[in-house]
């Protein structure tokens, strides 16, 4: 495995960040996880569009034009023979400083990209769809660390998905201070009642995820009546279908929440649909890593 660290490549034994590093001391930094599909980075764009507006948002400066990053992605990916079924995680941090909070102290920010091959989850999660349930622990205020942020610091995600594993299943839904249906602590959410597909807005409080987006569009295409909405737990309860999207969840159906279940219990049509056409979709789109 090669693994870029600031324009060489390491082993994944050498492949080492200082412990002055302000992603490591404070989860100062930024990232993105992006697939690898038949020889193609997908979204590769708009990945990159999101993590330097995450930057942004953090006062942080990139060391690398947006075209440069996405050359180092595909490269990356060369270098490690990955062109298909693969997971790239790109991570800028903030770079050394000292041991106080000041990031005008840290010399430079640090762009780390790794390239791996993927561990899907278990087919039976998109069989038979998972069990989730919804949580105590709130979304991160907009008001303070936005939800629209990548950030290195998924403290708050990683204490709802505590309290996920403690009811006994593998993702959470986080409500929003307001008590809305925001996300889940890697995956935003859909839901589907009378052949209508929902899913909460941005402002929520919510990742504007990228997956969701494809499928927003791809519902378009397939003449969905799709739309953004606010919803409560009521709404999640009474729904027909239910699936989570994310980078590397892809589609997973849900069929049951907080012990009610979901439709007849099993995965819905509307949710086998737009599976089918989102597989068939990142095969023949993406950034075409060089040979
Ligand atoms: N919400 C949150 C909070 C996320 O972290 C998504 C939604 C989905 O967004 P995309 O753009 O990927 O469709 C994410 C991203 C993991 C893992 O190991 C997942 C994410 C990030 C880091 C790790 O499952 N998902």
């Amino acid at each position: 495995m090669k693994i870029f660290i600031d324009g060489a490549y390491y082993t994944k034994e050498t492949a080492k960040i200082s412990v002055f590093d302000h992603g490591f001391l404070y989860g100062d930094g930024v990232f993105e996880g992006i697939r690898v599909y038949n020889g193609k980075i997908f979204k590769l764009e708009e990945h990159i569009n999101r993590l330097y507006d995450s930057a942004k948002a953090i006062w942080m400066t990139i060391p690398a034009t947006k075209k440069e990053m996405m050359d180092y992605t595909l490269n990356t990916c060369k270098e490690n023979n990955l062109y298909d079924n693969g997971y790239i995680r790109l991570i800028v941090s903030r770079g050394i400083g000292d041991l106080g909070l000041d990031p005008r102290k840290c010399a430079k920010p640090s762009i780390v990209i790794i390239a791996a091959s993927l561990a899907l989850y278990p087919a039976e999660f998109y069989e038979k769809g998972l069990e989730i349930v919804t949580v105590p622990t709130r979304r991160n205020l907009p008001e303070a660390s936005n939800p629209n942020i990548k950030s290195l610091n998924y403290l708050n995600n990683i204490l709802a998905k505590i309290e996920a594993i403690n009811a006994g299943v593998e993702e959470a839904v986080m409500m929003n201070q307001e008590g809305y249906i925001s996300e889940c602590t890697g995956d935003n959410l859909f839901i589907v009642k009378n052949n209508k597909l929902m899913t909460p807005p941005v402002y929520m409080g919510i990742l504007n995820g990228i997956t969701r987006n494809t499928i927003l569009d791809l519902a378009k295409q397939m003449q969905i009546d799709a739309f953004e909405a606010v919803m409560t737990r009521y709404d999640l309860y009474t729904a027909d279908e239910m699936f989570l999207t994310g980078t590397g969840a892809e589609l997973i159906p849900v069929i049951q929440i907080d012990k009610r279940t979901i439709g007849d219990g099993k995965v819905g049509s509307m949710t086998q649909e737009l599976i089918k056409s989102f597989r068939n979709y990142v095969k023949n789109n993406g950034a075409v890593i060089p040979l």
